[in-house]
């Protein structure tokens, strides 16, 4: 509480969702003074801006969660299989409360700027309060998935009636009842809302783009049993999403590939998976984002499913994904999706054929035909993994910005930091597994590695840690040749950043998996932190 007045911290955090709160939490225990800026009013990162009806997380609640406090997990009750958004948010905040979290956050405040003094080996941190405060070290928490883009469509801000976006919905309850609502988009965020829309509105048109591939959810409560199962096989199922999952997921590991099963054997292990729900359908197989003909199979089985369920053939064509692999966009997992094309209020319309020309007051005209409406939601998605971080004005050595040295795509080390940027790290930055896995596990070994790394320099009397180039650049080179051996960079994904206009298209992620990147990142610390320049804090003058 005493260094919430003052101007100086041991470390200033930015973005108070899951990876800044348990930073906060590591980060007292260490005994350092930290500061979190948080630019919403409240707890949760993307659980507290994404209130889009359905929203829901697509890795199950008992693994969807924080692994650090052996209380924390026994005493949480998660409800569902798929935890729904307000409750991720309750549990956020309940950890807030419980690890005492909000002193030390400042609400309402965006880090607007922060400047390295090359001299002091301090940062400069200016926030949208127009306070300055300066830190040793700052840590970008800002997420992947919550800096809402509003597409550039033409006549976009004429249209009368509300326009939401899902990634920015607004606190108060939106009612569509009686309404004709448009969903413009149809990734993960359309695929869960389009269905509980249509429960209440008038009239729903789907503006679609690109038709994806989505997967059951089979979401159900958790029975006493469930959780009970879970609690009692915690280390294990822990142990193995850090170490062996390639996604942070606990699962059975696939020892076979998708050419090596027969037709009936190979759909028989589909249906069970389509049957059990989820996103552990990618892993049936061990080739499925790496072989084309392998994934075809996947696919086929997934576009099958689709005529099934879709009654009206001419809507089940369009709604059939074609155009990239499946899971090479990240897979949608849905509730209903297709079926809700099946009922009379709900109309598909293809804006990859008549794209949106423009939205008037009251409609949107895309081919030449007015789709009058009463509200818009739009469902486009995020500027990810970078977004955030390239709204704030972060200036390394020499003056150089993120910005400027990003320009090309993002530099990292492991994903961790970038060269030019001494004391600055990134939690699930590109260049690390991140959104290819089950964040919250990466961002616990990220706050680990970082809280770590804190203590090695303390013990050792460093001022500052930095990137060495040669060893960035051979991360970045290792990473895009781990991605260019899969089949993830031929789809237009916000995986690539194809999704914003003049964004380069570099495969972000790292797709190696979480647990030989983990062993990676603890043997480069081990090894004394290699490919990290490490300057020696001046020894203290004899008087
Ligand atoms: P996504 O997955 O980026 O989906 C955005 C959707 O919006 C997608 O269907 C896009 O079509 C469409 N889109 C984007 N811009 C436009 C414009 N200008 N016009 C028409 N349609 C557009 O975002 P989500 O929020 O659904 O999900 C993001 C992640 O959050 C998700 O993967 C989970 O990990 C959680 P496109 O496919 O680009 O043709």
């Amino acid at each position: 509480a005493e260094s919430a007045d003052a101007a100086h911290f041991d470390v200033v955090v930015v973005g108070a969702g899951f990876a800044g709160m348990y930073m906060l939490h590591r980060l007292r225990g260490l005994g350092l003074s930290a500061r979190v800026y948080e630019q919403g009013s409240g707890v949760g990162g993307t659980w507290y801006w994404n209130r889009y009806p359905g929203a829901r997380c697509d890795v199950e609640s008992m693994q969807y969660s924080y692994s650090f406090s052996e209380e924390l997990q026994h005493e949480w009750n998660w409800s569902e299989r798929y935890a729904p958004q307000p409750e991720i948010l309750q549990y956020a905040n309940h950890v807030a409360d419980r690890f005492g979290l909000r002193r030390d956050i400042q609400f309402d405040t965006r880090v607007e700027r922060a400047a390295f003094d090359e001299r002091r080996n301090l940062w400069q941190v200016a926030t949208s309060d127009g306070k300055a405060v300066t830190a040793r070290f700052v840590v970008l928490a800002t997420g992947c998935l919550s800096n809402a883009r509003k597409p550039d469509i033409r006549g976009l801000d004429r249209f009368k009636g509300p326009v939401y976006h899902t990634g920015h919905w607004p606190h108060h309850p939106v009612d569509f009842t009686g309404l004709r609502v448009g969903v413009i988009g149809t990734g993960s965020s359309g695929i869960q809302s389009v269905p509980v829309i249509a429960e209440q509105a008038k009239h729903v048109t789907v503006f679609q783009r690109t038709a994806q591939f989505s997967i059951p959810a089979r979401n159900a409560k958790l029975t006493d049993e469930e959780r009970s199962w879970f609690r009692a096989n915690y280390p294990e199922i822990r142990r193995f999403a850090r170490e062996e999952a390639k996604n942070g997921i606990y699962t059975e590991l696939p020892d076979r590939g998708a050419l090596d099963d027969g037709d009936n054997e190979r759909r028989a292990k589909y249906e069970a998976r389509w049957q059990h729900g989820g996103l552990t359908f990618m892993s049936v197989y061990n080739n499925l984002a790496l072989d084309q003909a392998a994934n075809d199979t996947a696919a086929d089985f997934v576009r099958d499913k689709i005529v099934e369920i879709v009654r009206d053939p001419a809507t089940a064509k369009l709604l059939t994904p074609g155009s990239y692999p499946i899971g090479t966009k990240r897979i949608c997992i849905d509730t209903d999706y297709f079926a809700t094309f099946n009922r009379p209020n709900v109309t598909l319309v293809d804006i990859k054929a008549d794209p949106i020309e423009e939205v008037t007051a009251t409609a949107v005209r895309s081919g030449g035909n007015e789709h009058e409406l009463d509200a818009l939601v739009l469902a486009t998605g995020f500027d990810a993994m970078t977004g955030s971080v390239a709204k704030i004005d972060i200036r390394g050595r020499d003056g150089q910005t993120l910005n400027q040295k990003w320009a090309e795509g993002p530099r990292t080390y492991l994903g961790l930091m970038s060269a030019g940027f001494p004391n600055l790290f990134v939690i699930t930055g590109p260049g690390s597994p991140s959104v290819l896995s089950n964040m919250i596990v990466s961002i616990e070994q990220h706050v680990d590695w970082i809280s770590d790394c804190l203590v090695y320099m303390r013990d050792n009397a460093v001022a500052a840690i930095e990137a060495e180039e040669d060893a960035e650049s051979k991360w970045v080179a290792h990473v895009n040749e781990v991605a260019s051996a899969t089949l993830y960079p031929q789809a237009d994904s916000w995986y690539m950043g194809a999704n914003i206009p003049g964004k380069p298209r570099i495969f972000m992620p790292y797709i190696g998996g979480v647990g030989p990147y983990r062993q990676i990142c603890n043997d480069v610390a081990a090894r004394g932190y290699e490919g990290f320049a490490m300057t020696a804090a001046e020894a203290p003058r004899k008087v």
